[in-house]
């Protein structure tokens, strides 16, 4: 990890800059992914399922008796751990919801705003050497609370042409709707232009490779939501003497063996633990079985030293990490301070890793500064609000003369007669 001292205010944006693998063809070859997946359906899907995946899938949707089968296959424990993470991730996201709040702006005229379900939604799963069932979770779990009707899961099926046990558990438990083999952007494709097998929804939630991301990028072209811009995961610790360098250690390493395009920032208030943390991440390193991915994530990540405590929120905020994990004395006024960040964890025993999995936060959060705009994930993600309102005898009379005027002033007539004519009748 390179170190920075009390860096000048003028290199923070360089300094907050992902590493960032620009890949050639990346647009060309996405888009011929979705003409392809839109053009000849579920046909596409299995040449490309064949091309990528390196399988050959007849039935593109998961039966029943595969469901059953994964179940059987998991230890009783993980089935349990899972289901413990699904009741708080429950809880928190339920919490969320919110009553329908009546105002009434002037006598006789009364405005609601009601939440109402997406319809259908997808999630897509990556699949690869850590197939993310947690993910269902995150995502599955609001969208039922929420009320959707379809929630479709798409996820790439492995050499036998299977979906990992623990995905398709996950999926059941929380009741997504239908599951499907596919997987890069032709899955995105599938949900977002419907095939003959997987139907088309409006909102698709989920993280991916840059295919996957390009891919939610130009179906919003056509009119879907997305969940957000996403990028690679990052995570930012900020920590004092009071901090403990293995926590923080295990906490940077736990970050990096996401990705090699995974961020590590590191922003301490002086260079005293330096050496520590980086013993315990060479130490515990050694440990991991994804140490070559974490290797290489380090080596793209950063310490930053920077001795006053207003200073380094600043910097922390211009940033605007993903994850930030606080571990100083005083830890929940620095919390209270943050203004730019997807999820803060508080103290030395709130590691990221507990919201990743299982506290009842959610894990799909803004990457790459993007949390300077968007929020997580919640329960609101998988709702809109539609206004309401209506107007007494009274209200319009009240309220009509202001609107006549002002259409007047706007040079629409049409708009002022709708509401004249209305007044006449009164008269
Ligand atoms: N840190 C990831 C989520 C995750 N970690 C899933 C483990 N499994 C992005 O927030
Ligand atoms: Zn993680």
């Amino acid at each position: 990890m390179k170190i920075y001292s009390n860096p000048l205010q003028e290199t923070w944006t360089e300094l907050s800059k992902r590493p960032q693998l620009e890949l050639e063809f990346l647009d060309s070859s996405v888009r011929n992914v979705l003409n392809r997946v839109k053009k000849s359906g579920d046909d596409a899907l299995r040449e490309l399922t064949l091309q990528y995946d390196k399988v050959s899938i007849q039935e593109l949707r998961v039966s029943e008796a595969e469901l059953a089968e994964a179940e059987k296959s998991l230890p009783a424990s993980l089935k349990q751990a899972i289901t413990t993470a699904a009741a708080n991730i429950e809880k928190f996201h339920a919490a969320q919801k919110r009553d329908v709040m009546t105002v009434e702006t002037l006598p006789g005229v009364t405005c609601w705003r009601k939440g109402v379900a997406i319809d259908k939604v997808g999630i897509y799963i990556p699949g690869g050497s850590a197939p993310l069932f947690s993910t269902v979770l995150m995502l599955g779990v609001p969208a039922k609370l929420a009320g959707c009707k379809e929630v479709v899961l798409c996820s790439p099926p492995d050499k036998s042409g299977k979906i990992n046990a623990a995905i398709l558990f996950a999926a059941k438990l929380v009741g997504v709707t239908r599951i499907f083999k596919a997987g890069g952007a032709q899955a995105i494709a599938a949900m977002a232009f419907g095939t003959q097998s997987i139907p088309k929804v409006h909102k698709i939630f989920g993280p991916g490779n840059q295919y996957v991301t390009k891919a939610k990028q130009l179906v919003m072209e056509e009119g879907l939501a997305i969940d957000m811009p996403a990028g690679p995961s990052e995570v930012l610790v900020m920590a004092d003497e009071t901090a403990d360098a293995s926590f923080i250690a295990a906490d940077l390493l736990s970050q990096a063996e996401h990705g090699e395009d995974s961020q590590v920032m590191l922003v301490l208030n002086n260079d005293s633990m330096v050496s520590a943390i980086q013993n315990e991440i060479s130490k515990q390193l050694d440990q991991l079985p994804r140490k070559a991915i974490a290797e290489k994530s380090l080596a793209n990540s950063r310490v930053i030293i920077i001795n006053d405590q207003a200073t380094a929120l600043d910097f922390i905020n211009e940033y605007a990490p993903e994850h930030l994990i606080i571990n100083t004395k005083n830890a929940d006024a620095v919390a209270a301070a943050v203004s730019n960040a997807g999820s803060v964890f508080i103290g030395n025993y709130s590691p990221e890793a507990i919201g990743d999995y299982a506290s009842g936060t959610n894990h799909t959060l803004p990457t790459n500064g993007f949390a300077k705009a968007f929020a997580g994930v919640s329960l609101e993600s998988f709702m809109k609000y539609i206004t309401f309102q209506k107007l007494t005898e009274a209200g319009i009379k009240t309220l009509g003369p202001v609107v006549e005027e002002m259409a007047e002033a706007e040079q629409l007539a049409g708009h002022k007669r709708a509401v004249t004519i209305r007044l006449e009748k009164l008269k």
